[in-house]
């Protein structure tokens, strides 16, 4: 069986360690997209990281170009092309700059590699993905935002900072648009299966749902320029290697709904089975009225930022 051929597309912050996890996980052969200008600097990152190698046997091979031929064929796409957010920014202002990136990115993958699973970082994520999605024409299983989980994975760790407990333990998940308007399930998360509301007051709870929400906004003011770049790679990796591995992964993924959760015709924060036939499936479940009500106004938000797109 030959090594999968995974193409990185923006290899800045957050794809210069999608290079690196990749590498290290050994999903299969990596090459780091860029735009003319910054080809020596993909180049670059290339050749650091298979210097690397050596240490701990790693051979699958990386590269970095600004030539879409390069690309051709690719099975998975990592999309991180286009601006980050700057402190007083919200995604939302990137809309019109990423836009354009993206038609041009969805354009040349659909014709270099009509059958690649694609997962999109870029943001305003949920309008990102539904963007590449409308003018690839691709399948619904082909296109999947990822957001979910980075949100969850945040969601994740404030829990296990607050009970003290193995980060290893925690379950949880959140879900709707990737803004701070997102909905963390607090009902269903668990540590080691006992669930947080035994573990955590009422109050506290509350306080780690909005620092979730807004988890990001607090690493871009911390920054000061630019926004998270560990935990979002690390988090499409997870993605990224369910797809490689066939692992059926539940990961809370923006997917196309068409009716699940009463949500339909839009990309948005939903649990979805990942395998080698990409999203092959969404779990639905029963939710409480307030989160019914949560998930409708993500979902406004979500609305309102496609709309804008003008697809
Ligand atoms: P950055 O380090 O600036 O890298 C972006 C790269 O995209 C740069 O190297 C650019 O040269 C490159 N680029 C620009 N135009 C094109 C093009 N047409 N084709 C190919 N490459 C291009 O940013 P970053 O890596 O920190 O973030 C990348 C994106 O991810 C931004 O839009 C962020 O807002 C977004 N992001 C999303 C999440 C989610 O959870 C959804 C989290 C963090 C960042």
């Amino acid at each position: 069986m030959s090594r999968k051929k995974i193409a990185l597309i923006g290899g800045g912050q957050i794809g210069g360690n999608l290079a690196l996890l990749c590498t290290q996980k050994e999903l299969g052969d990596v090459i780091i997209f860029d735009i003319p200008n910054a080809e020596g600097m993909v180049k670059g990152k290339a050749l650091d990281i298979m210097q690397l190698r050596p240490h701990d046997g790693f051979d699958a091979n990386i590269s970095g170009t600004s030539n879409w031929n390069d690309v051709k064929n690719a099975d998975v796409f990592i999309i991180t092309a286009g601006l980050p957010r700057k402190p007083g920014m919200d995604r939302e202002d990137l809309l019109e700059i990423n836009l354009k990136i993206i038609k041009d990115v969805a354009k040349n993958i659909k014709e270099q590699s009509p059958n690649a699973f694609v997962i999109v970082i870029s943001n305003p994520l949920d309008a990102m993905v539904y963007a590449f999605y409308k003018i690839s024409g691709f399948k619904k299983n082909q296109v999947v935002g990822m957001a979910g989980a980075l949100d969850s994975t945040r969601f994740k760790t404030f829990i296990a900072m607050e009970t003290g407990y193995s980060v290893q333990d925690v379950s949880c998940m959140v879900l709707g648009g990737h803004g701070d308007s997102m909905v963390p399930i607090s009902r269903l998360a668990t540590v080691g299966g006992v669930p947080v509301s035994d573990l955590i007051s009422k109050n506290r709870l509350k306080e780690i749902e909005n620092r979730t929400r807004v988890a990001g906004g607090e690493i871009v003011k911390l920054f000061g320029n630019g926004s998270a770049f560990y935990a979002p790679a690390q988090s499409a990796i997870e993605m990224a290697e369910a797809f490689v591995l066939d692992k059926k992964r539940v990961i809370p993924s923006a997917s196309l709904c068409e009716g699940e959760f009463g949500i339909n015709g839009y990309f948005i924060g939903v649990p979805t089975v990942i395998g080698s036939s990409g999203v092959e499936k969404i779990l639905e479940f029963s939710l409480t009225d307030k989160e019914k009500e949560e998930l409708n106004n993500t979902l406004l938000v979500v609305k309102n930022t496609v709309k804008e797109t003008g697809l």
